[in-house]
């Protein structure tokens, strides 16, 4: 996902740019302004910490750009292409290494795991992603 701060600083096609030149294939894109609650329940496993409610408000305060990328082992390379969660932390070279400076103003959201991506695309996408058959595979998988 491109959160609010990369939409607004017009990052959402270097990011996609990043993902196709890399091999791996879209499933599903759209543009939204999702409810508190829908985030509150996005970020359910950090209600406890003291910058949750900073996160939600900086995640309503405009449109993010919500993607579903496929690939083999796209979700620990994706997260390496996003970088470290603390831009200070994160290499050059990672759109968040790239583009960021705050933690708070992160740019990019990933998922962590293949458990929560598949909770997070029913989530995102209840009316599901789209199934296609991309005719680079052979020149990009042996
Ligand atoms: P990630 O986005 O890398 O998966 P996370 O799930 O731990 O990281 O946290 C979600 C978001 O919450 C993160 O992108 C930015 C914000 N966040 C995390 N740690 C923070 C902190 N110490 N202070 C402020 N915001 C933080
Ligand atoms: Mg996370």
């Amino acid at each position: 996902m491109i959160k609010p701060d990369g939409v607004q600083r017009n990052l959402v096609g270097e990011i996609i740019a990043r993902f196709e030149k890399k091999g791996y294939k879209l499933a599903a894109l759209k543009m939204a302004r999702p409810e508190r609650s829908h985030l509150e329940e996005h970020y359910a496993d950090l209600s406890g910490k003291g910058f949750f409610a900073g996160l939600i408000d900086y995640m309503a305060s405009g449109p993010v750009v919500c993607m579903v990328w496929t690939g083999v082992n796209v979700v620990l390379e994706g997260r390496k292409m996003l970088g470290a969660t603390k831009p200070s932390e994160s290499a050059m070279g990672t759109i968040r290494g790239d583009f960021c400076v705050e933690v708070g103003r992160n740019v990019c959201h990933g998922s962590d795991s293949t458990d929560s991506a598949e909770h997070e695309i029913k989530l995102w996408f209840p009316e599901g992603v789209c199934e296609w058959d991309a005719c680079t595979n052979a020149w990009i998988y042996e």
